[in-house]
């Protein structure tokens, strides 16, 4: 049972200048309106750094367009933008309807990796570090109504070791006598760190007075569903009304009038005969939220969400109180030319190719997806592991600021997600120590896990934590012991025992019960695969062939399926996906089970074939 207000709500966060919090997600409604930025816009590129000196923020000669969203690498490689890493400027200009004088203004952006520093009219309205989620400044006094203005933007894509995810320099695979690992453009993982404005852009005008914030638990008692909110709210004036409604579709269920005397208010719906959300059964209900001021509406909000619970029990993880076993992927967000740039019909193509192979989940590495990822899989039933962008941590590297960096990305992740059916875990982090530094193993980095994982269950305590390891430190890989199910990348018949798979198939199942044996929790391969060539073929087993990516993946299923306490298998990757260069990669890495443009490989058939006739394990 939830006492009254008993959810974690995070404080709007003046972090970063000028920042202003508002995570939800925005919508046109009677009381408020939703002004699109996305489209062509012009950008200038900054190698030498020289923007500021020579005062672009005020508007600047454009180099090119460049559309929005999207990453500027592949877009204008023409321009040698397909390795930059550093600053491009980005400028557009936008009038505001005079119908809305006198509304609040907010700038939101889905999100601009990895930095932004946002001028309006040649005024600094504020600057956002961090990349992959969305940030929101009050412009309201930055803008002219009934004028044109102009918005600047100044992008940069450079990472260091003290930001999530960290980047390294060409002296690093140096000093780690790694040179032979060396990739162009230096990074620490195997994806691009693409620049450029990724997610829509989006100007909001509202009521000075305003709902701000939501946060949803919900709870099953038999048949009957709990869904407990609690809503923060802008409020200047004195009480105000707020009239709660609980919808299905259309139908009314429930409607709870409450007055706001502070800026928090609470409460709890109590459904009967509820239908449970579940990706067969993905029912979504809509919480309604209206502010009045007296009787005029001022603002409102609709929130979709399901009643569902996940758990890690025994040696299972429970939805709705029953034992799931997550079949699917690790993804990107990429594609020809887009690259990382929102595209609804990708969106959309995904979840299909994602239905038609028998899916029925996938994990969000190494990064947060878009916020309309999640909302369509709270619609069509998938099962989400939301990742942290904190992927190959170096902790030869980590200090304090990146704790620190970790810890807030994290807390805006859960914000921004909490709300979502589809989410049933959260991914922490992606294989730390894949450098092979010592310190990765060392009481500094326990100390910095407890801290991430402590951190993460005082915010979120109705998902389970987990962090998928590599193979590198073995059984004490201190990943295990801050999962609450274990969740495991193993590359067995690829980079370690390659060709060999019978030898892989005993591997595998000899580490997976002693990983069990040791930490008694349920555990998940959440990585595996084979680079495959499409048209390749051999009438043997070999590597890069269509065939060998066929016989890798069947031997993972046999064995993980065959262990009582795994509850879960996703095949790396979903598509084939552009990474740094490097000699052990043609360009992309082709681990995908369907090409870059989304067209099946030969495993793709194979792999529909399993996950459809439900095996033992396939219990959704
Ligand atoms: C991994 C990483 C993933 C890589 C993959 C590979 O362990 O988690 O980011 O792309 O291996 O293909 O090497």
């Amino acid at each position: 049972m939830f006492s009254p207000c008993s959810l974690i709500i995070i404080d709007t966060i003046f972090t970063d200048i000028g920042r202003y919090i508002l995570m939800l997600y925005p919508q046109t409604n009677r009381c408020r309106t939703v002004l699109e930025q996305s489209g062509f816009w012009e950008m200038k590129i900054d190698r030498k750094d020289i923007g500021i000196e020579k005062g672009w923020q005020k508007g600047f000669k454009a180099d090119a367009f460049i559309g929005v969203p999207g990453s500027w690498n592949e877009q204008l490689s023409e321009l040698g933008l397909m390795n930059y890493i550093g600053k491009i400027w980005y400028q557009r200009p936008f009038t505001i309807p005079t119908i809305l004088k006198h509304k609040k203004l907010l700038i939101r952006f889905g999100s601009v990796d990895f930095y932004a520093k946002v001028w309006i009219n040649g005024e600094l309205v504020g600057e956002n570090k961090g990349g992959y989620l969305p940030f929101e400044f009050d412009i309201t006094s930055f803008v002219n109504v009934d004028q044109e203005n102009i918005l600047v933007l100044c992008v940069d894509n450079t990472l260091s070791y003290e930001t999530i995810p960290q980047g390294v320099t060409e002296d690093d695979f140096q000093n780690f006598h790694k040179q032979r690992e060396a990739t162009y453009p230096p990074t620490i993982f195997d994806f691009i760190a693409y620049g450029g404005i990724h997610r829509p852009v989006k100007i909001i005008a509202l009521h000075e007075n305003h709902l701000e914030n939501i946060s949803i638990k919900t709870e099953i008692q038999d048949k009957i569903g709990k869904i407990n909110f609690e809503a923060d709210f802008v409020n200047n004036g004195s009480s105000a009304r707020v009239v709660v409604t609980l919808l299905d579709g259309a139908q009314q269920i429930a409607q709870l009038p409450l007055t706001l005397d502070k800026s928090t208010l609470c409460g709890e719906f109590s459904i009967e005969n509820c239908h449970f959300w579940s990706p067969e059964h993905p029912h979504l209900y809509i919480v309604k939220f209206e502010l009045f001021e007296k009787d005029n509406l001022v603002d409102e909000y609709q929130l979709e969400t399901g009643v569902r619970e996940i758990e890690v029990k025994d040696i299972e993880l429970l939805l709705n109180g029953k034992p799931i076993f997550l079949r699917g992927f690790g993804k990107h967000e990429d594609f020809p030319v887009l690259d990382k740039g929102l595209c609804y019909p990708l969106v959309i193509k995904d979840f299909q190719l994602l239905k038609w192979i028998g899916a029925n989940s996938f994990r969000t590495s190494h990064y947060p997806y878009a916020e309309e990822v999640l909302q369509m899989a709270d619609k069509m039933g998938f099962l989400v592991m939301d990742e942290c962008p904190a992927v190959s941590l170096n902790f030869k590297y980590a200090n304090e600021k990146t704790l620190a960096n970790h810890q807030s990305c994290l807390t805006e992740l859960i914000r921004r997600d909490r709300n979502h059916p589809s989410v049933i875990c959260w991914s922490i982090a992606n294989e730390p120590g894949i450098w092979g530094e010592e310190e990765a193993i060392s009481e500094k980095a326990e100390k910095y896990w407890a801290v991430i994982y402590k951190h993460v269950k005082k915010l979120d305590s109705s998902r389970p934590i987990t962090l998928p390891a590599s193979a590198k430190w073995g059984d004490d890989d201190l990943s295990y012991k801050f999962s609450d199910f274990i969740s495991i990348n193993r590359y067995w018949g690829w980079y370690e025992i390659p060709g060999d798979l019978e030898k892989v198939g005993v591997v595998l199942k000899s580490e997976l019960q002693r990983l069990f044996e040791k930490y008694q929790r349920p555990i998940m391969v959440t990585e595996f695969g084979a680079d495959t060539i499409e048209g390749q073929h051999s009438t043997t087993p070999q590597l890069f062939t269509e065939e060998y990516q066929i016989l890798l993946i069947e031997k993972y299923f046999e064995v993980i399926e065959s262990l009582p306490f795994t509850v879960g298998e996703h095949i790396w990757n979903f598509a084939d996906f552009r990474t740094a260069q490097h000699h052990r990669r043609v360009i992309l890495n082709k681990k995908g089970v369907f090409n870059r443009q989304r067209e099946p490989k030969s495993a793709a058939f194979i792999v529909r074939k399993h996950w459809l006739n439900k095996k033992k394990k396939a219990v959704v």
